[in-house]
């Protein structure tokens, strides 16, 4: 690569990050919105923002419309398909080789084990708080290095004073739909000059 177009990429990639500043040497941030309003009542996802800090840790905020506060009876779940692949991991959550769990009493960190089943991993480095959605931190690292996977999210909340309890909850980019990061358009090329 020749050192003008290597100047033009550095040119185009400073364009793309807009006024936020350095560029993140990871995937950035993504976002995915889900619908208001598909839920009856049930914790209603309204999106979610994937961020990478480029140095090693993601951030998933994931906001919820009508819970300001999270409820005893409330969970929130991220699977995290790590390879892509969903043919590898738990079969019934598309394929996700690792699952965050956020509730009232704090975030839990999960590795499938095959069999079929799941070891809680929570490593002391692994972030969760709750204000108006849940937001989680969890380091690379614990996810086997990785920084480009399939996710989905999905919220559970059991009513108690029914008879059964009822559970509800809402599913946002159903199984591993989302893929971070986002593939981001390229920026528009200025059209060649075709004097010389
Ligand atoms: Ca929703
Ligand atoms: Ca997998």
């Amino acid at each position: 690569m020749g050192a003008a177009i290597i100047a033009l990429v550095l040119a185009l990639g400073l364009m793309g990050a807009g006024a936020a500043g350095a560029t993140p040497h990871g995937g950035g941030t993504s976002t995915y919105p889900d619908p208001i309003g598909d839920v009856n009542g049930a914790p209603d996802i309204s999106g979610i923002t994937v961020s990478d800090d480029g140095a090693g840790t993601l951030t998933f905020q994931v906001a919820i419309a009508n819970r300001p506060v999270q409820t005893p009876g409330m969970r929130v779940y991220v699977s995290i398909n790590a390879d892509k692949n969903f043919g590898t991991g738990a079969p019934n959550s598309g394929g996700a080789e690792f699952e965050l769990e956020g509730t009232q009493a704090g975030g839990e960190l999960h590795a499938w084990q095959g069999g079929p089943t799941w070891a809680t991993i929570s490593p002391s480095s692994l972030g969760y708080s709750y204000a108006s959605g849940a937001t989680f931190r969890v380091k690379e690292s614990d996810l086997g290095g990785v920084t480009s996977f399939r996710f989905g999210v999905a919220t559970l909340e059991i009513d108690m004073s029914t008879n059964p309890p009822t559970a509800t909850g809402d599913f946002a980019g159903g199984s591993q739909e989302f893929v971070f990061p986002k593939a981001t358009p390229k920026p528009k090329k200025p059209k060649p000059k075709k004097k010389h």
